[in-house]
């Protein structure tokens, strides 16, 4: 009878009639209530096509349903431009106008995602 009762409840799993629980259809570490919530697919772990799964963007802060924004793949820990960053200017005490620059990798770093951070900018030209 033991025996019996395991097999029904593994023909209930499997046939999908078991006790609901969270759900990630397509592995990508994202629920899909949640991927549903926020427009992504949840059948699919990169929904853009852009090579980088669903969840790996979110972390990233970059987004998933925009195949040209990825996430960054240089060595920099990159964190989002916080919304308030303080009075601009080349003043002590003030914070550095923003401004765009390549990298050691090839990729595009803004100044202020490192805020709150001391930073070091070395640059070099040829002549
Ligand atoms: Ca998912
Ligand atoms: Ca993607
Ligand atoms: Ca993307």
């Amino acid at each position: 009878m033991r025996a019996l009762q395991s097999v029904s409840i593994m023909a209930l799993l499997v046939a999908g009639c078991g006790p609901a629980g969270p759900v990630d259809t397509d592995g990508d570490g994202l629920l899909d209530t949640y991927e549903l919530e926020i427009g992504t697919n949840p059948e699919d772990a990169d929904s853009d096509g852009d090579g980088h799964a669903d969840n790996e963007e979110i972390y990233d802060f970059t987004d998933p349903l925009d195949e040209d924004s990825r996430p960054y793949t240089g060595g920099w820990k990159r964190m989002p431009v916080p919304d308030d960053i303080g009075e601009e200017g080349r003043e002590v005490g003030k914070v550095m106008e923003n401004f765009l620059l390549g990298d050691q990798f090839g990729e595009e770093v803004e100044l202020h995602r490192f805020y709150g951070n001391v930073i070091l900018v070395e640059s070099a030209a040829e002549w």
